[in-house]
């Protein structure tokens, strides 16, 4: 890590990737940024009260791995997405040879293109159906995402039974977003696009509320509506708004590469990467109904960065927690820890950056206010690409340059055989859920009248 080669990489990367992982590299200690930025969590000591993280068992041999989750089905096999255009499975510890998607064949990659996540709905154990989001090859670019089945053979997705679901154009290569997630709590698919590319949204796509663009959609995998192969939850924000895209959940978002939901309550975190100065992680609770505009162009962070058009007169939401790109340079978000293990994580957001490799917590006090501190320095600069969950809920980053994905352990756990991980320190979610949590999506699309009609491609 101290190599001048290393350093050299690190370099290129960061200035050949562009937008995700745009901005100078410079490893500063981290620091209590509250007096720079208005708005920013201030920096914990560790109490005693947070975890004390170290890397745990490693698992090598993957290509350019940008995506770690689990198929919930029971299998506790682990899935790993190689950005060429692979998924694979780790079972027991083992990677398994044979691709368990294999098509680098429709995959343009690399820098922020390529292969980019795979979500498995919760009810994937019955249906076998698994969603991908993709830049494709032959579409100039175009982000793709789409569905494919599971073949005769648990270990293997019939290759040949995509299904293209959505098809948005892409005016710039970087910027391409990249996450797919089930929400928990309604069973709606949710998509996070980039603003297209370039710098600085030169065409204004994350405000631009009929594009698709700088936005977090959430659709209706398991109904289709007219010729879409898809539907509109009539709970979706903007379904009655003419000028809005009625898949849009979320607005004003810049490159949310990485975004989760707490499991257990159904909170929504954003790590959006940013332009040249701010890094940001964005909050929405369970019980939010949608409709967030979290700044882009207008902010970066919570700072003015181009105030031109509406943007005075639009309602944005700040982000809980951001660093300068003195600290580091491109946010990759992670998850809220609701693993077996270790206690002391339970209820942290464990996320990090992707230049320096650094890892933060950040969670709520008993007064609800935003506490973050630096857990660990990873050394996987210019690598850190993804973190992801098993099936149980065990941590892993993923490390773009080595292939390799590595468990994120506590050192500070008691004993296994004495641990209980149920006793945390949690505090109850401000905001309980309001739906049931049920594999079903909520209410009939047919019984929505859409002001402003949605479309499988946005050119
Ligand atoms: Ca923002």
């Amino acid at each position: 890590m101290h190599s001048r080669s290393l350093r050299a990489l690190v370099l290129m990367v960061v200035l050949v990737g562009g937008g995700l992982f745009g901005g100078a590299l410079v490893r500063t200690p981290f620091f209590n940024n509250t007096e720079r930025l208005p708005g920013a969590a201030p920096l914990a000591q560790n109490d005693g009260t947070w975890p004390e993280l170290e890397l745990g068992n490693e698992i090598s041999g993957l290509e350019r791995p940008v995506f770690i989750t689990h198929a919930g089905d029971g299998s506790g096999r682990i899935f790993v997405v190689e950005q060429e255009g692979r998924i694979r499975i780790i079972r027991d510890g083992a990677l398994l040879e044979t691709p368990f998607l294999n098509i680098p064949g429709r995959v343009l990659c690399c820098g922020e293109r390529g292969l980019l996540s795979v979500a498995f709905p919760p009810d994937y154990a019955t249906t076998g159906q698994l969603y991908v989001y993709y830049t494709d090859q032959n579409n100039n670019g175009a982000t793709v995402v789409s569905r494919f089945s599971i073949s005769d053979d648990p270990d293997r997705a019939d290759g040949t039974s995509e299904e293209v679901l959505l098809t948005i154009d892409q005016p710039f290569d970087n910027h391409n977003g990249g996450q797919l997630a089930f929400g928990p709590n309604d069973g709606y698919l949710y998509i996070g696009t980039g603003d297209g590319g370039s710098g600085g949204d030169p065409q204004d796509r994350a405000q631009t509320t009929s594009d698709l663009l700088g936005k977090i959609l959430r659709i209706d995998v398991t109904r289709t509506m007219g010729e879409l192969p898809y539907a509109i939850p009539p709970t979706n924000p903007y379904t009655q708004t003419a000028g809005y895209a009625p898949e849009i959940w979320a607005l004003g978002l810049r490159n949310p590469w990485r975004f989760s939901f707490d499991r257990a309550t159904g909170d929504l975190y954003i790590g959006d990467v940013g332009q040249g100065s701010i890094e940001e992680i964005s909050y929405q609770p369970a019980a939010s109904t949608g409709g967030e505009n979290y700044g882009w162009r207008c902010k970066e962070g919570s700072n003015d960065f181009n105030m031109s058009d509406d943007c005075a007169n639009l309602q944005l939401v700040d982000p809980v927690v951001e660093y300068p790109h003195d600290v580091s340079c491109s946010v990759t978000g992670g998850y809220v820890y609701r693993g077996p293990a270790f206690p002391l994580m339970q209820g942290v957001y464990i996320y990090g950056d992707y230049c320096s490799g650094y890892v933060w917590g950040l969670r709520r006090n008993s007064e609800q206010n935003w506490e973050n501190i630096l857990l660990l320095e990873t050394g996987f600069f210019g690598a850190l690409s993804s973190f992801g969950e098993d099936e149980a809920g065990n941590l892993y980053i993923a490390n773009l340059a080595n292939g390799a994905i590595v468990q994120v352990i506590d050192t500070a756990a008691p004993p296994p055989a004495t641990a209980t991980p149920t006793t945390t320190a949690t505090t109850e979610p401000v905001t309980a859920p309001t739906t049931t949590p049920t594999a079903t999506p909520d209410g009939n699309p047919t019984d929505t009248t859409l002001l402003w009609l949605p479309a499988v491609v946005r050119r």
